[in-house]
């Protein structure tokens, strides 16, 4: 690649737009966030409207701005194979009756965390010279294992040239293949368009020589296996020398870290992260250091500057860092972080001020997913693209000012203010969701995507 096209490669954050039936159902095993707000009433419009304005300020900023769209909800084709029978009204009263814990599952708006959506390596790194994709099969938990499906149709619909973009099969939804996407996957690097060495966070390892029990968590689950790391790797063309594959430090897992991206964040050279994020830390720094072509910067928190607890409640990790035209770095951060005064305190007298690329920080209003255990990095996938890569999306998926104003209206249109557990069952929400999505998929023209075009 020459000198021009190196610096024509860009990081696109594609953010999930929060759907229309954005709710707190306490779903999210070892996702503190989830199991302390299940209950309480929701505002997708007010969700929607400040991930769209979390998107348009970060396009203001000049940072390159995608979007993918929400999920067909309440999933009444899941009820179905559950036995649930009748019209669509009869199905969604029977489980609100007989299974409401179901009803809860198949209304979730959880694709909005599209850094779960998969794992995308770029063409810089790939032997084929294109970007790959793999679904993650999110098998960990019920209302997350519906959404791959349509996740691919959605990838494929944006990612559809096939000299460019290249589209493995979601691995098997089985516990040993357990696989959350690029919440467990950081690639660090020079320049975007440098080679890169991906950076494969696990939190167990199903199948061989299985580590003691005792450097596994104890109370909450590990969403992510070595073996599903690895195959990921594999479909991609990754070799031994462009990857790394570190062990999630079980006890941060424990205290509700249930993605690597809750503790860590890397962005080209620089790793930010807590000093509980991995259990081998030396072991890791030095392989990264081994295998990059460029420095790493690693910017370490220690414990005694952030506890667990402040990490997990203002996800301070959960941030975005973004890179600057002139080599510096500017962190998006959740709101929840100028709540918690030690982790103010590091950001300001610690991040700020010390000797890494971070010198802005930037704050975000994202409470209605925070609520549910999604912070700013939980709501965007990243795709790193060249500009002939760029040119070769389909749809209207790169934000505008155009499509700011017209997704902006379509949410004002749509969505309503207030969504209680016993409004799920409500038939006339799913009516309301299936015309907003099928005027959202003319908006984005991105053709057919949900089931209910599909026939
Ligand atoms: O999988 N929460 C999501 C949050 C995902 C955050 N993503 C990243 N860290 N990248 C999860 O735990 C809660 C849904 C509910 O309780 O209603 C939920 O699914």
């Amino acid at each position: 690649m020459s000198a021009a096209d190196i610096s024509s490669v860009r990081e696109v954050n594609f953010d999930g737009l929060v759907g229309p039936t954005h709710n707190y159902s306490g779903l999210a095993v070892g996702n503190v966030a989830s199991m302390s707000h299940g209950g309480l009433v929701s505002n997708p419009k007010e969700g929607a409207l400040q991930g769209l304005l979390k998107m348009k300020s970060l396009m203001d900023a000049g940072y390159a701005q995608g979007i993918l769209p929400p999920q067909q909800r309440p999933d009444i084709g899941a009820l179905r194979d559950l036995g649930f029978s009748g019209s669509n009204g009869e199905v969604l009263a029977r489980a609100s009756k007989e299974a409401p814990q179901l009803l809860r599952a198949v209304c979730s708006a959880s694709s909005m965390w599209t850094a779960n959506a998969g794992t995308i390596t770029p063409s810089i790194d790939a032997p084929d010279s294109r970007v790959h994709f793999t679904p993650a099969n999110l098998q960990s938990s019920f209302h997350r294992y519906l959404e791959p499906q349509t996740t691919g149709r959605v990838l494929q619909a944006i990612f559809r040239d096939e000299q460019h973009f290249a589209h493995h099969p979601v691995l098997p939804a089985t516990p040993a293949f357990s696989d959350e996407g690029a919440a467990n996957h950081t690639r660090l690097c020079g320049e975007y368009g440098e080679p890169g060495v991906h950076l494969f966070v696990y939190g167990r390892q199903a199948f061989g020589d299985v580590r003691s029990g005792e450097r596994e968590p104890k109370r909450y689950p590990a969403r992510q296996t070595l073996e599903a790391s690895q195959a990921v790797a594999r479909q991609h063309g990754l070799t031994e020398a462009q990857t790394v594959f570190s062990q999630q430090h079980p006890d941060a897992i424990d205290a509700g870290v249930f993605h690597n991206d809750v503790i860590a964040v890397g962005n080209g050279p620089v790793l930010l992260y807590h000093e509980m994020a991995f259990l081998d830390e030396e072991g890791t720094l030095d392989e990264l250091r081994a295998k990059m072509a460029s420095p790493l910067i690693p910017v370490r928190v220690p414990l005694e500057a952030v506890s667990m607890e402040d990490a997990v409640a203002s996800y301070l990790f959960n941030s975005q860092l973004l890179s600057n035209p002139d080599g510096t770095m500017t962190l998006v951060v959740p709101g929840e972080c100028q709540e918690r005064e030690a982790v103010w305190r590091t950001i300001q007298d610690y991040l700020l001020a010390g000797n890494n690329p971070i010198s802005e920080v930037v704050v975000k209003d994202v409470k209605q997913s925070m609520r549910n255990g999604g912070g700013p990095a939980c709501l965007r996938l990243r795709v790193v693209l060249t500009e002939a890569e760029r040119a070769a999306l389909s749809g209207r998926v790169l934000l505008t000012n155009a499509l700011y104003t017209d997704l902006t209206a379509w949410v004002e249109r749509h969505y309503r203010d207030r969504l209680a557990p016993d409004d799920l069952a409500d038939p006339q929400l799913a009516e309301e969701s299936l015309a907003a999505l099928d005027e959202l998929t003319q908006l984005l023209k991105i053709g057919p995507v949900y089931p209910f075009q599909l026939g």
